[in-house]
């Protein structure tokens, strides 16, 4: 048997990370916990491209063109969609997630996804710095194992 897996090893890595605007309180603590997650493994400072676009409904969009730029290695998508905000919860969260998972289908680099779906502010929060940890920290740990286990196959 041989297993293959990728290494936490972000040395050489170029890495995009698109977030949104919308719920910025949330969305700002995903992205630190991301660039924490990238510096602390190795991916240079000069090897981080942050794109911000108005909300998760637009996340896809960028990144189509990001993944056709071929500059990246990974994109790392980060955003928050509360239901409590919005009756449209149903229908940005659905519309976002569809659209990066096709994307991490088609794509020739990993297209990570991290973005929060919760019924409450709460949640978000816990879930970007809190109680459970930080997702931005959590992608960006998913984006090198995958470029490196990516770069194997
Ligand atoms: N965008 C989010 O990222 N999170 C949300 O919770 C949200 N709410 O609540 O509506 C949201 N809406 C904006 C949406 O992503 C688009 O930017 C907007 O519809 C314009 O296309």
């Amino acid at each position: 048997m041989i297993k293959h897996e990728g290494k936490l090893n972000g040395d050489g890595l170029k890495m995009a990370v698109v977030v949104s605007r919308f719920n910025g309180f949330v969305t700002e603590k995903l992205l630190s916990g991301a660039l924490d997650g990238l510096l602390r493994h190795g991916v240079a400072d000069d090897n981080i491209d942050v794109y911000y676009c108005p909300g998760a409904f637009e996340i896809p969009a960028l990144v189509n063109k990001l993944v056709d730029a071929k500059k990246h290695d990974a994109v790392i998508c980060l955003g928050a969609v509360i239901r409590g905000e919005t009756p449209h919860f149903d229908y940005v969260a659905g519309e976002s997630a569809k659209g990066i998972g096709q994307l991490s289908i088609r794509a020739s680099m990993p297209v990570i996804y991290g973005v929060l779906t919760t019924d409450t502010v709460d949640q978000a929060v816990d879930r970007s710095g809190g109680k459970s940890g930080n997702k931005g920290f959590d992608a960006a740990m998913t984006a090198i194992e995958m470029v490196n286990l990516v770069k194997k196959l």
